[in-house]
């Protein structure tokens, strides 16, 4: 996308920075000449997206999503195009950065394996914690103890046996209002962060603070993450998550039919920061065209949160076919392709020399889901899923375990940590041509 007002805002920090009279008087010299030179195209449209980009079908051209030049986002909705130019833009044109279309994001499509397996069925193998050596993990008390971990996804059933203890519950909208009230339901930000009822994370795809998942893909990726357990070795018959002292702060933005708006995900992550989320699980994209994620998630690297994508499920070469936020290669960035039980990458999985940094456990793998009502059918609260979506939290909760085995650490130092002690296999394709290994991840520390 053209940065047309990248070229302005530069040579205004060159005009701060250099105080030395000359420089300054050519630096201002410049500035009158880029914009000058610029004139042609330096009106209200040229912050504009190109009214014909669709970005795939994506494109959602009555909603716009706005960066603002101070770092700040602003979200409009006007069908008309020429009123929007004409009652927003031009008022606000010199702080805009860019604007772009908001734009439907999808959960990348998983595979259904079989439905309803029931505790202690030993279907429930946790075969993913077991590859990725998680046992070495909680055998040394490093569980992810107090790291909250945001899945940005499609919510998450906080009533499940194995996750209600699990949720980063926000206390002050929790207990009796000064009127004997329900915080959690009494319609008051008890709390004032800004969000009325978020006793459990938040809910923007329908704006309040009900947390459910109509389609078990957020439940499914939280329980490979942080499903309750205390064993210190892998069992059959129920799941073992993978940080089980983690704390899962469920944020939707993805609602019923898988769906979602990428406004909403840009505010989701937001959210996410605000409630002290220090690792993000991002199991969903697509192709698209979105500059506004990508700022969001460079903004992330910036406020040290780990940005954990999910390559997509094409098994395309990220290189020649990108799927985004697959392929942004951003600075605290990690994206994971899967492996199946064979510990071969798997078919579906995308994968990329320069962009798909490991793999991790994604085939057949069993997990929580809602009991009730789930779209996949379960009527015991787990089923088998198969996906990148699914080897994305393996990454996530060994990247709380490494965070909170040892005082000090930071999660620049997880990551790399991560990257570094890999188990090598010469036919995989990706950067590190390794998979996951958090047993060797805790002793580079
Ligand atoms: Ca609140
Ligand atoms: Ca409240």
């Amino acid at each position: 996308m053209q940065d047309p007002k990248k070229a302005q805002a530069d040579s205004i920090s060159s005009k701060i920075i250099y105080s030395g009279t000359t420089l300054l008087l050519v630096t201002l010299a410049m500035s009158v000449a880029m914009l000058t030179a610029c004139a042609p195209q330096n009106n209200y449209s040229s912050v504009m997206p190109d009214s014909t980009q669709n970005c795939g079908g994506a494109a959602v051209q009555a909603k716009y999503i706005v960066h603002n030049l101070d770092g700040t986002w602003d979200f409009q909705e006007e069908p008309d195009r020429t009123k929007f130019i004409d009652k927003y833009v031009k008022p606000n044109f010199e702080k805009i950065h860019f604007i772009e279309y908001d734009q439907r994001i999808s959960a990348f499509q998983v595979h259904i394996d079989s439905t309803g397996p029931t505790q202690g069925d030993p279907a429930i193998n946790n075969w993913g914690a077991a590859a990725i050596n998680a046992e070495a993990a909680w055998a040394a008390g490093a569980r992810g103890n107090g790291v909250i971990v945001a899945v940005v996804d499609s919510g998450v059933d906080i009533t499940h046996p194995q996750l209600k203890n699990q949720i980063a519950y926000n206390t002050g909208e929790m207990g009796t209002d000064s009127s004997g009230r329900d915080k959690t339901t009494n319609q008051v930000d008890d709390d004032g962060n800004g969000f009325v009822d978020d006793y459990a994370g938040y809910n923007f795809v329908e704006n309040n603070g009900i947390m459910h998942d109509d389609v078990g893909h957020g439940t499914h990726v939280s329980g490979i993450i942080a499903a309750e357990h205390t064993d210190t070795t892998i069992k059959t018959g129920y799941v073992q998550g993978v940080a089980p002292q983690a704390k899962i702060l469920p944020v939707r933005f993805l609602g019923s039919t898988n769906g979602g708006l990428l406004s909403d995900a840009l505010k989701a992550m937001d959210y996410a920061v605000m409630r002290g989320a220090k690792i993000i699980n991002a199991s969903w994209g697509g192709p698209g065209c979105a500059t506004s994620l990508q700022q969001k998630i460079s903004d992330l690297s910036n406020q040290n949160v780990l940005f954990v994508a999910a390559a997509g499920n094409s098994g395309a070469n990220l290189d020649l076919s990108p799927e985004y936020p697959a392929a942004y290669s951003l600075p605290l960035q990690l994206t994971i392709g899967a492996i199946a039980n064979s510990l071969f990458q798997d078919y579906y999985s995308n994968y990329s020399k320069h962009l798909v940094h490991f793999f991790a456990p994604g085939t057949a793998i069993v997990s929580t889901v809602p009991t009730k009502g789930a779209a996949e059918g379960s009527t015991t609260g787990y089923i088998s899923m198969t996906g990148t979506s699914m080897a994305t939290p393996f990454a996530v909760g060994a990247a709380a375990v490494l965070l909170s085995a040892k005082a000090g650490v930071t999660i620049q130092t997880v990551r790399s940590a991560l990257l570094q002690t890999v188990d090598q296999n010469a036919t995989y394709v990706n950067v590190t041509q390794g998979r996951l290994d958090i047993a060797r991840g805790l002793n580079a520390l």
